[in-house]
């Protein structure tokens, strides 16, 4: 059983009040809020163990160097990667992403095609975008239906020969949808297509195996699972990673630089110019272990609990319209209510103390196929409970009322 109150005490920004309301977090897919034992690594990490990584001989320079790589080993475990090699350190998705987009994007020849969904965050179109003004490939979109739910099926026509990735997201952040990506894998590798795996909206909130998914990409965050910000991961199979050519230049990812040529340093430090996060690689480890102690099953189990019980409140609101409506949902839920722009909900909300997130969720065609421009959405964590869900229920009945809805 989940002791709720046991694991609130570790988030003290819990116990905060806005606007002289208790606190209610309800934006965990834009960030999660850290756990004092995250907090702590890091401010350990700075007091005790500041020395540049993989570069010094002195005893401090070590002692970072081992925590960082043993970070790598620890995320490698957390994901069921084969080999800590396949594990790069990125800023976050956003990076991630867009490094197999520079670097896959530099095998690709024009006329290649690369698939994503419509249910894409920004971070899986743009940087597609911005290789096509480099090369003339063909972007192609797998819809979804008015639920919200993938049309898989069309995958079979949108691939043909010329297809060359299929990157889709896990987890829509602005739906809640989970995509059925083994399915993809599979239709994709039969055809002898990779995929990449946009888990930022998963990792955190179920168990993904990468290689039960048997996914060639994946990329993910730190701070939507517990950890600081500005950290994230790539996994990627070491075959991929052997072939694709380096990100970014500088120190740490050569092996000798001469004013003719470079030569590259090995996986995973190929893909990790200058100075990592080191400090940033401890506290997401930290926060791993944060959820392997209260266990990822546990964490699915009461969230999809928190899901359910906000979908079954909400719903005595004649007028709410739910974006997004799948039996796969993840974490989090969407809606309108009436026609009270969401701007204005989430202000009134606000005022009560509740932080939800409200707009576009850097998702605009899932806006455009839905014809609004935003949603109120509320998305949660290991730390929400029924209760602030009814705190949410009652903020949505009185602005119904404000607005005369
Ligand atoms: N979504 C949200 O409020 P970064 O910013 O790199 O950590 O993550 C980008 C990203 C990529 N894919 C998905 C599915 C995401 O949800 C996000 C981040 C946040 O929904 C901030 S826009």
């Amino acid at each position: 059983m989940i002791d709720i109150n046991k694991i609130r005490e570790d988030f003290p920004i819990l116990s905060e009040t806005v606007y002289g309301k208790p606190l209610v977090y309800f934006d965990n897919a834009a960030t999660t809020q850290k756990p004092r034992q995250v907090v702590e690594k890091i401010v350990e990490g700075y007091y005790k163990r500041n020395a540049n990584i993989h570069r010094g001989v002195h005893f401090l320079s070590q002692e970072a160097t081992e925590a960082h790589e043993q970070a790598r080993q620890e995320v490698r475990a957390f994901i069921n990667a084969k080999s800590s090699n396949e594990i790069i350190f990125t800023r976050g998705t956003t990076e991630a992403i867009n490094l197999v987009a520079s670097s896959f994007g530099e095998l690709l020849s024009d006329g290649d095609e690369v698939i994503v969904t419509q249910m894409e965050h920004h971070s899986n179109i743009v940087p597609w975008q911005l290789l096509q003004r480099r090369k003339d490939i063909k972007l192609k979109v797998i819809p979804f239906d008015e639920n919200g739910v993938l049309k898989i099926q069309e995958l079979d026509t949108l691939i043909t020969p010329k297809t060359k990735l299929i990157a889709c997201t896990h987890v829509s952040n602005a739906l809640g949808t989970i995509n059925p990506v083994k399915e993809i894998i599979e239709k994709a590798h039969a055809q002898g297509i990779p995929v990449l795996v946009d888990g930022a909206q998963s990792i955190p909130h179920f168990k993904v195996d990468v290689q039960e998914l048997d996914a060639d990409f994946l990329a993910f965050s730190a701070h939507k699972i517990y950890g600081p910000t500005g950290m994230g991961v790539l996994y990627g199979k070491e075959a991929w990673l052997d072939k694709l050519p380096p990100y970014q230049g500088g120190g740490e990812m050569i092996d000798k630089v001469t004013f003719e040529k470079t030569t590259f340093n090995v996986l995973p430090f190929k893909f990790e110019a200058g100075t990592p996060d080191f400090i940033g690689s401890t506290a997401l480890a930290e926060a791993l272990r944060y959820v392997n102690a209260i266990g990822i099953d546990t964490i699915a189990a009461h969230e999809q609990e928190l899901v359910a019980y906000a979908v079954q409140q909400l719903s005595r609101f004649d007028n709410i319209r739910f974006i997004g409506q799948t039996k796969e949902r993840s974490g989090l839920v969407s809606f309108l209510i009436g026609t009270i722009h969401p701007y204005d909900l989430g202000s009134v909300l606000d005022k009560l103390g509740i932080a939800v997130r409200t707009g576009h969720h850097c998702a605009q065609p899932v806006m455009d196929a839905f014809g609004i421009d935003g949603t109120v959405r509320a998305s949660f964590g290991i730390y929400n409970t029924k209760e602030e869900i009814d705190i949410l229920v009652a903020g949505v009945e009185r602005a119904k009322k404000m607005f005369k809805q």
